[in-house]
């Protein structure tokens, strides 16, 4: 089949590029190797997952007539909710009828002779295209963390990620859950009220801030409804897509008091935007020392225990240099009788037995054993498929030593190709959501401009490319985050490469490159007709 623009991934970015291509005038297909649409909000089916990103603001921004109708019921929305909503979108715009479930691509090849893009499936289907769009997500392959013995195990093993269709049953079941990032942090309040026993394997402790989650009243449904244009105009002109604007001053030229009490309000109802409470928390150390420590204190207060409340705390990184959580009840579920703490830091988990898992020479016997242990991030499913440019270059080998791109969309030496929130743009540093529609809306126009023009080929310089990775670079050495080990870095992985890989530069400033891009003509870009070639 022969199709003008092929979409790989049918979460959030995938499903808008296609109704945004097809009112184009393009056909599309979209690949999922799913057997259902909405990408993480399909696999991560565990028991608490919601979105940390208020629903309003984590939503197509595209319609206005769907943001009229669709009504979320809490300020954070759950999986399931999120689900009913993409499914919603699916049929309301009539998008299934373009999209092909179990479909796991196994590779893109450019054929350079017909300037057409040749994409198999692993069951040996193949598509061909003019053009196309990688939108397989940052968080989409998970971590196959194994441990010895694991085979062994009599009872159930559950990855976060791949959660069975068929809910387990926890009543009066000895679960483990290993791993405290965002995925750890949710399942946790939620599994300690219906297990018997739970306990939670912890290798680093991670900030976490109250959700302040709470139902959508009537009132606040209609006043956000009335003024949702200029709530869109204010996520897309703050830093990170999420409407906070920060306080201008530095955290350490405010007097104590107020800031403390600047911290206490953003502490009840930020959530995520808490890192925005003063301009420089990600960007100077001492400021940072003070949201740090604030959170810590609040960490302590929430625990009961001495002992578990210092291995609750995180102590060696600062605040947001790893992705902080946004949990409903947390810390408070370590108070409970049914609840342990084991810190692998220092007991590191030895084996797993038949019986359970073996740490410090005990042996902790359990029924279901939950990896909450994360993801091969921004580039683990995009390298999963053999991807081919130019001269038979594969992307895993332009890629060896880190992602490189221009505007975290093109990349040189692969025409044609283009992906959404990848490494090199802000994605996993924004409301991911706002910063796909935003990069969708800059390829439909670049394309309705190539067309346009004739020209049938689009593809990233080499000193483009080069410039951009150096600017992303240049702006995380202005922050804390290369600091700490994180999935930022490629530090979840072993041997993946130590490059800082999301954009830090915020959601406006990166608007305003594309933008100027786009003005001067999409400079960076060879856009390329069949008899001759403009170099812009
Ligand atoms: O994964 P993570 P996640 N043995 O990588 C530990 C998004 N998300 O699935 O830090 C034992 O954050 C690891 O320990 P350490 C969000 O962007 C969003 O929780 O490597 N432990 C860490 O504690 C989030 O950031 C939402 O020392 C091992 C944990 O497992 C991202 O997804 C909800 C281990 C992994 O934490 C990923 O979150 C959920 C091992 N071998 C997720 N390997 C919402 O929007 C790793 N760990 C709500």
């Amino acid at each position: 089949m022969d199709v003008d623009a092929i979409v790989i991934g049918a979460g959030f970015a995938g499903l808008r590029a296609l109704h945004t291509f097809r009112e184009q005038g393009q056909s599309v297909v979209v690949l999922e190797a799913a057997d259902g649409i909405g990408g993480v909000w399909y696999f991560n089916q565990y028991p608490g997952a919601r979105c940390d990103v208020e629903s309003f603001d984590y939503s197509y921004r595209f319609s206005p007539e769907l943001e009229q109708e669709w009504r979320w019921s809490e300020r954070y929305a759950t999986q399931p909710e999120i689900l009913r909503y993409i499914n919603h979108v699916a049929d309301r715009f009539d998008l299934r009828r373009d999209i092909e479930l179990d479909t796991r691509v196994a590779s893109a090849r450019f054929d350079e002779a017909s300037s057409r893009w040749r994409v198999t499936a692993d069951d040996g289907r193949v598509w061909t295209a003019r053009r196309v769009i990688l939108a397989m997500g940052q968080l989409s392959a998970p971590k196959d963390t194994t441990y010895p013995g694991q085979e062994s195990f009599a009872g159930q093993i559950i990855y976060s990620a791949r959660w069975p269709k068929t809910e387990p049953d926890f009543a009066g079941k000895r679960v483990a859950i290993i791993g405290t990032g965002s995925s750890g942090v949710q399942m946790t309040p939620v599994i300690a009220r219906k297990a018997a026993q739970l306990t939670v394997f912890q290798r680093t402790a991670n900030y976490s801030i109250p959700a302040a989650n709470a139902p959508v009243s009537d009132e606040e449904d209609q006043a956000v409804k009335a003024g949702y244009r200029q709530r869109r105009d204010s996520a897309r002109n703050s830093p990170s897509g999420l409407g906070f604007v920060p306080d201008t001053r530095s955290a350490v030229d405010v007097p104590a008091d107020e800031r403390e009490a600047a911290y206490e309000a953003a502490w009840n109802r930020l959530g995520f935007g808490f890192a925005l409470t003063f301009k420089d928390i990600l960007l100077n150390q001492a400021s940072n020392d003070t949201a740090s420590e604030f959170i810590r204190r609040k960490i302590a207060a929430q625990v009961d225990d001495p002992a578990l409340r210092e291995k609750l705390i995180p102590k060696d990184f600062p605040f947001g240099t790893r992705r902080p959580s946004v949990d409903s009840g947390y810390f408070a579920a370590f108070n409970r009788d049914n609840v342990a703490l084991v810190d692998i830091s220092e007991t590191p988990i030895e084996a797993f037995t038949p019986a359970g898992i073996c740490t410090g020479g005990t042996e902790y016997p359990f029924d279901i054993i939950i990896y909450a242990t994360g993801f091969d991030a921004f580039t683990g499913s995009l390298l999963k498929p053999e991807v081919i440019g130019r001269g038979g270059v594969s992307l895993r080998e332009k890629w060896a030593a880190g992602p490189v791109s221009f505007l975290g969309i093109g990349v040189h030496g692969f025409p044609n190709l283009f992906i959404i929130v990848g490494p090199g743009s802000p994605s996993l540093l924004s409301n991911v959501l706002l910063s796909s529609e935003e990069q969708i809306d800059w390829l439909s126009e670049l394309f309705a401009y190539c067309d346009a023009h004739g020209f049938d080929s689009i593809e990233a310089t080499e000193q483009a490319e080069r410039s951009w990775v150096a600017h992303v670079n240049d702006r995380a050495q202005e922050t804390l985050y290369p600091k700490t080990p994180s999935y930022y870095l490629g530090a979840e992985m072993p041997n993946k490469p130590r490059v800082f890989m999301p954009y830090s530069g915020g959601v406006r400033g990166y608007r305003r490159i594309l933008e100027k891009t786009a003005a001067l003509g999409y400079e960076g870009l060879t856009l390329r007709m069949t008899e001759h070639r403009v170099d812009a």
